[in-house]
């Protein structure tokens, strides 16, 4: 099981309200205590931080906003002897605009580092093609000095890198390497999917934007064998974790990329949670279905079968709050916070869990625009603008999706600014925090955090749970997600009840082993409830 952290969010020790590598090693007990085997860190590299971190500007140095380097050799060597492993985060596909490489290759069009990323001329007044960044506008950016292009499919400070030129490679390759001798367990691999370009850098065809991050952005002539490049010349030499993230990713070309001898370990796919986007993106919401979301857990449980390894996950620092997404954060607030949790713990794969999910913690609520503190809303908005959206609507869609929602700071207890920070966080914490913390949750046996405490364990113990294949029992109703797992001889029937209604209990509740209600009802299943039951086959 894995745990994500982002650092900025998750303790601060100094007071100056932004959390830090200090924070992380004081919280080792409570990780601990958790069961996690890893933690993944977000990006904790010198940035001049206009995207959380995503934006590098040297490698090897840590953000002096988290801490030192000692910090960091403290923080891995108190995980390792509490035996929880380490997963950085690695930023290959873009740099910062402030990293060395980029401000030489600026200069002029035969500097040596030219060719570290992509300059290509507009037509006239136009960039070189209709590509949209992430993060709203063109994906070209036109700079003055040479009057040529150069590409960025996310902010303009995060200009992409070119994979096609071996010193690029062989850069990032001495980069791994340094942090595999620092002992590093893992690297979660930002936008791997990305890394090798079309060169004839052909425009879109299509409005959706997924589609195009699918055909154009992703996928790329050359991504399988820089991945192998990249396993067989640094990764092998420690037997370090991969998983790659990976929008543009399907069950079709998954197993191109993960292979046990020569590719990555884990991908993380979105297809569940790309469900509630319309064809602008995350801006642009659409209603989901329970249909859909069982139909893409099978799809992938299927497509790992005989090769690779899933990843499972419903929300991490890019979307909102799983509870509020995907459950009722309101009425049955505790109820849908533990069945996310049972089916993030008992489905075939490594689970990663993002910090304050095991309490339950919910989106947030900006008033305005300006309280964003995210580079993407930001510049959501200015594109709204020009569609000539309000703000409230746009406000109505960044507070259903937008990536504060995650952001918010960890919900210690009921003290000044939830005990993140003695000082003034960097980021509002949620409201909420006098109901919702871990504080409370710790002295609760009936809290969402013992749940996840106790789930945690029956995991480990019960093999089929992590192993067995997921067979989907139908329903009635697209209200109940309910599946059987059979493993060796153990059999496992687990059933969801992803609605505020009443439903007929579909499983047999003989070898009860956990559920969200004070006892299991042989004839009816709960708004929320889950359970899971044992039957030995
Ligand atoms: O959030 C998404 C869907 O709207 C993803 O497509 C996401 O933007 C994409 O997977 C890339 O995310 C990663 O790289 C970004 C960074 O901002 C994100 O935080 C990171 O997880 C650029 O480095
Ligand atoms: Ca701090």
């Amino acid at each position: 099981v894995i745990y994500q952290i982002y650092p900025r969010s998750f303790q601060d020790s100094n007071g100056d309200g932004i959390g830090d590598l200090q924070g992380i090693i004081s919280r080792i007990p409570y990780l601990k205590d958790l069961g996690i085997d890893a933690i993944w860190i977000n990006p904790i590299y010198e940035s001049p931080n206009c995207d959380g971190g995503y934006d590098i500007s040297d490698y090897c140095r840590i953000h002096s906003d988290f801490g030192t380097m000692d910090d960091f050799d403290e923080l891995i060597n108190n995980l390792h002897q509490n035996n929880i492993r380490l997963i950085m985060d690695l930023v290959m596909n873009h740099s910062s605009d402030e990293h060395i490489w980029f401000k030489e290759s600026r200069k002029s069009k035969d500097n040596a580092y030219r060719d570290y990323y992509f300059w290509r001329t507009g037509e006239r007044e136009n960039p070189p093609n209709n590509w949209k960044s992430f993060f709203g506008g063109s994906a070209w950016q036109l700079d003055e000095n040479t009057q040529e292009y150069y590409l960025h499919l996310f902010a303009t400070k995060q200009p992409d890198l070119n994979w096609d030129n071996p010193a690029v490679r062989q850069e990032m390759k001495s980069i791994v390497e340094f942090w595999i001798k620092k002992g590093v367990d893992g690297f979660r691999l930002d936008v791997i999917s990305a890394i090798s370009k079309r060169l004839n850098f052909p425009n879109t065809d299509t409005e959706d934007f997924n589609e195009t991050i699918r055909k154009f952005y992703s996928n790329g002539p050359r991504l399988n064998e820089y991945i192998k490049e990249l396993r067989q010349d640094v990764f092998d030499k420690c037997q370090v974790m991969t998983v790659g993230e990976g929008p543009g990713i399907t069950p079709q070309n998954a197993l191109k990329y993960l292979d046990e001898r020569d590719g990555l370990d884990m991908i993380f796919h979105f297809g569940h949670m790309f469900l509630d986007q319309g064809s602008g993106g995350r801006f642009d919401p659409v209603p989901w279905t329970l249909k859909d979301f069982k139909a893409i857990f099978k799809m992938w449980d299927d497509t790992f079968a005989k090769q690779g390894w899933n990843s499972v996950f419903l929300g991490n620092h890019d979307f909102a709050r799983m509870v509020s997404r995907w459950g009722n954060d309101l009425e049955y607030w505790n109820e849908s916070s533990k069945l996310l949790l049972t089916l993030l713990l008992t489905m075939r794969g490594t689970p990663f869990v993002f910090m304050g999910d095991e309490i339950g913690m919910t989106n947030t609520q900006l008033s305005s625009v300006s309280d964003s503190r995210d580079v993407e809303t930001i510049n959501g908005w200015k594109d709204a603008q020009a569609y000539g959206m309000s703000e409230q609507e746009f406000l109505n869609r960044a507070n259903y999706a937008g990536r504060d929602n995650a952001r918010t700071p960890m919900q210690w207890n009921t003290l000044h600014q939830a005990g993140f920070t003695s000082g003034i966080s960097w980021m509002p914490v949620n409201r909420n925090f006098q109901r919702i913390n871990v504080k409370a949750q710790l002295l609760d046996t009936d809290s969402v955090l013992a749940f996840f405490k106790q789930l945690i364990k029956i995991r480990k113990n019960e093999t089929g749970l992590i192993e067995g294949a997921l067979q989907i029992v139908e329903t009635q109703t697209d209200e109940l997600f309910v599946y059987r797992k059979i493993f060796g001889n153990a059999e496992y029937s687990i059933a969801l009840n992803f609605s505020n209604s009443v439903q007929n209990q579909p499983i047999s509740i003989d070898g009860y082993i956990l559920g969200n209600y004070p006892a299991p009802d042989s004839i009816k299943l709960r708004p929320w409830e889950c359970l899971i039951c044992y039957s030995k086959g």
